[in-house]
């Protein structure tokens, strides 16, 4: 299979374009999680590496979020393995040493959203079309605590309580408002933009702060970590909650026709 993501590092800034490469709609399966990953642990353990900036290569979409498949129908290990790699992709990425911006050109649902607030910055392209924000409860589940945290931290808790309880996408521009991403910029200077302003992040020659505002958040999943995947298993494995699954992929379908 061809790899579902694609690293260009330039030695020359140290900055590393990460490009999500999956059609339709780069969702995170668990062998995508898995690829995505190693991407990463491969340019943290890089000294010439101190900027990642995150993108997609499809038209219109950044991230549709976890891949639903991969919480239909499967067996309990299967489910935990997954739930691992999810927070696995988390831990990564909100604890990364490296200065990392979301260059979002597309929408940018659930998981989509949690991998683009696991970033210090955020740039949208400034499309009202394009929807960013997690959206579960309106699938019928849960947002984890720790994706309730990385939402509070981002936006406050007012805009976290609202968002989550309502499962509400924003569009680019009220995303903007409400700060769940920090610039929006035309389509087609997402990418330019972010490496400008990497160029910042990158003048600022230390990453003990962004530790300091973070360590606490991260060591609250660290520390409940297998409660953590036995809850999800438990949860995403109910009957009701399979319906509701079920349910939300038919409706994706049926919008198409
Ligand atoms: N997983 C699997 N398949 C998906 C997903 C997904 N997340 N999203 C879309 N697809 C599929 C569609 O079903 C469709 O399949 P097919 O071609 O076979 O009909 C194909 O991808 C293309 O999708 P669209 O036609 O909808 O593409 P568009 O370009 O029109 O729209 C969107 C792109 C906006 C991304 C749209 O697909 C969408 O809204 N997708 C759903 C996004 C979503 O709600 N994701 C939530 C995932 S759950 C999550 O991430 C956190 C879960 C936390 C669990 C906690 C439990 C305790």
């Amino acid at each position: 299979t061809s790899p579902k993501i694609k690293v260009d590092l330039d030695n020359s800034t140290g900055v590393a374009v990460l490009r999500m490469q999956s059609p339709p709609v780069n969702s995170l399966s668990l062998d995508f999680l898995t690829e995505f990953c190693i991407n990463l642990e491969k340019l943290e353990m890089d000294k010439s590496c101190r900027g990642l900036i995150i993108t997609s290569t499809l038209s219109k979409v950044f991230s549709a979020g976890l891949d639903i498949m991969e919480m239909y129908g499967k067996s309990p290990e299967r489910c935990g393995e997954f739930w691992k790699a999810v927070q696995e992709m988390w831990l990564k990425l909100y604890g990364s040493n490296m200065a990392t911006i979301a260059a979002i050109n597309g929408s940018s649902p659930a998981g989509g959203c949690l991998m683009s607030i696991g970033c210090d910055y955020r740039i949208m392209a400034d499309n009202p079309r394009y929807s960013i924000g997690l959206n579960e409860t309106q699938l019928g589940i849960v947002a984890p605590f720790w994706f309730k945290d990385t939402l509070v931290n981002t936006v406050g808790n007012r805009a976290a309580e609202l968002s989550l309880e309502l499962g509400l996408l924003y569009s680019a521009p009220d995303a903007l408002k409400i700060g769940l991403v920090d610039q929006l910029v035309p389509e087609d200077q997402v990418l330019s933009t972010a490496q400008d302003t990497m160029s910042k992040w990158l003048a600022v020659p230390d990453h003990i702060t962004k530790s300091m505002m973070r360590k606490q958040t991260i060591d609250k999943l660290l520390s409940n970590r297998e409660a953590d995947i036995t809850n999800f298993v438990s949860f995403i494995t109910k009957d009701s909650i399979q319906r509701s699954l079920r349910m939300y992929l038919e409706m994706l379908k049926s919008r198409k026709a």
